[in-house]
């Protein structure tokens, strides 16, 4: 008996400790600040007191496939629900959701416990934007996730005010980030093949945004194992030939052949660290300078983390083929996303940032992912929640995107009390110093990273029928799709 009872308050400390724990990883923000809870969202409440603490786009949006709705928002059951829909509105043939806080904060701790829309094509957001005439710094968007279903986070730091052309003459602007895909493995392929097969030329195709291609290797059936992807040609043993290595490359992008370019050679260089990588379809054929005997080709695609030395932004999605001289046939193949062993429109989990004078600090779970110095973030911004539909964010799909949404649990910011250049403007009571920086938050872009500022201002016009649907709204709008994505 006693010993039951032992357990049993065993049992209950260790649910106490674990939810102590949980509680201290997945709500707080870190130690050692004076942090007072400043904003809190449980969307605990009916629908319509969302518009309490909430605006929301009402209106069509330039850079995305989707106008966006209040009636896509919808609060219930403890939780607010930005919903996609198959519908044509506002000239569109999707709609959605974007809502941000009527409050607007400098600095703070902010996190959001959110669940991805399960549909590739969406872009689920938590995000901070000012692109009103900041007082101080520059013009910015600080994306905390950007997540692609099914585990994709993407974190983004955009500088609206500064822009140049680039060598095709486009106008470009300043973007840094990360993105991690939560899933391993995909940077290291190596297909082997039980049967050797008679091939000269070799194929590969990927939709993945980016596609980036470090090294592609052919080598001959043998009986021992094959080295790994991602080693040095060096390290490769002198009797195993890799005839891809130095081969003549061709490339085409979006079905458009290219001309040769020397970083094309980067994806058979030998060398793991240099890639070639492109934004849109991208095909590269190999020719192997006549038929060889192929027992397994290799396929290494990834991005250095310097961070954490660990490659991310793997291919998501791709077709190997064999050229026998007559015909090309499929060897392999990866449906976009299947290999994703993590699924974020499953699980809630917590993305957080530390915002300061100094850093922009990213979290998820607690755990500290990525950081940045903040150079020009100085001015008030609201958080926004905003689900889009883009076509970077994976292959579009009809049935799965239709009433897919994405789930929002809670939303609170901490600020320092102890940061005296902190700002929290509330538009019941501005204070004389926020208030010119409130008066902009009524003009919100709704819009999402990539998008040129003269289409976040057109989504700010959409933002700004918040409300009164007018026959305008629903009027085609000259649409012109991430010309700026990086
Ligand atoms: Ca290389
Ligand atoms: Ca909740």
């Amino acid at each position: 008996m006693k010993a039951c009872r032992r357990v049993f308050f065993s049992a209950c400390a260790v649910v106490a400790i674990s939810t102590f724990f949980s509680m201290r990883l997945f709500a707080d923000p870190p130690a050692g600040k004076n942090w007072k809870l400043v904003f809190h969202d449980d969307f605990d409440y009916p629908n319509e007191r969302l518009d309490d603490a909430w605006l929301s786009q009402n209106g069509p949006s330039g850079h995305i496939l989707c106008s966006r709705w209040r009636d896509n928002a919808v609060v219930e059951n403890g939780s607010l629900k930005l919903v996609n829909k198959k519908e044509k509105r506002g000239g569109q043939e999707y709609t959605s959701a974007s809502v941000w806080t009527k409050k607007m904060f400098r600095y703070g701790y902010f996190e959001c416990r959110y669940k991805y829309s399960k549909a590739t094509f969406s872009n689920n957001s938590f995000w901070l934007i000012q692109t009103g005439n900041v007082a101080e710094g520059k013009k910015f968007e600080i994306d905390i996730n950007e997540g692609h279903y099914p585990d994709e986070i993407n974190i983004n730091l955009h500088n609206w005010s500064d822009f140049w052309t680039d060598e095709n003459g486009k106008k470009r602007h300043g973007a840094e980030g990360m993105n991690f895909c939560l899933s391993a493995g995909m940077q290291n392929k190596s297909i082997a093949l039980d049967v050797p097969v008679r091939a000269s030329k070799i194929r590969l195709r990927s939709a993945s945004k980016p596609a980036i291609i470090n090294e592609i290797r052919v080598f001959p059936k043998i009986s021992g194992s094959y080295p790994s992807p991602d080693c040095a040609e060096d390290a490769i043993p002198m009797n195993l030939e890799n005839y891809a290595f130095g081969a003549p490359i061709s490339v085409s992008v979006d079905g458009k052949p290219q001309e040769q370019n020397a970083s094309y050679s980067k994806m058979n260089d030998g060398d793991p660290s240099t890639s070639f990588s492109a934004w849109k379809p991208l095909c590269v054929e190999i020719d192997l300078g006549g038929l060889k005997d192929v027992g397994c080709i290799q396929i290494f695609s990834g991005k250095i983390r310097k961070e954490v030395g660990e490659y991310q932004s793997f291919l998501r999605d791709y077709v190997l083929e064999v050229f026998d001289g007559n015909k090309w046939s499929v060897i392999s193949s990866l449906e976009y996303g299947s290999d994703a062993k993590v699924d974020l429109s499953e699980t809630f989990r917590v993305y957080a940032l530390e915002w300061n004078e100094q850093d922009l600090i990213y979290y998820l779970d607690g755990k500290e992912i990525f950081r940045q110095k903040n150079e020009f973030c100085f001015a008030p911004s609201s958080v926004y929640l905003s689900l889009a539909l883009g076509n970077w964010c994976g292959p579009i799909i009809d049935e799965s995107v239709d009433g897919s949404f994405m789930e929002v649990d809670y939303v609170k910011v901490w600020q320092d009390e102890d940061l005296k250049t902190s700002i929290l403007s509330d538009p019941k009571r501005p204070d004389k110093k926020a208030a010119s920086s409130s008066q902009k938050s009524s003009k919100p872009s709704g819009s999402e990273a990539n998008a040129a500022p003269e289409k976040q201002q057109s989504a700010a016009d959409g933002a700004a029928n918040a409300k009164k649907e007018s026959p305008a709204a629903n009027k085609p709008k000259k649409r012109n799709f991430f010309k700026n994505f990086q």
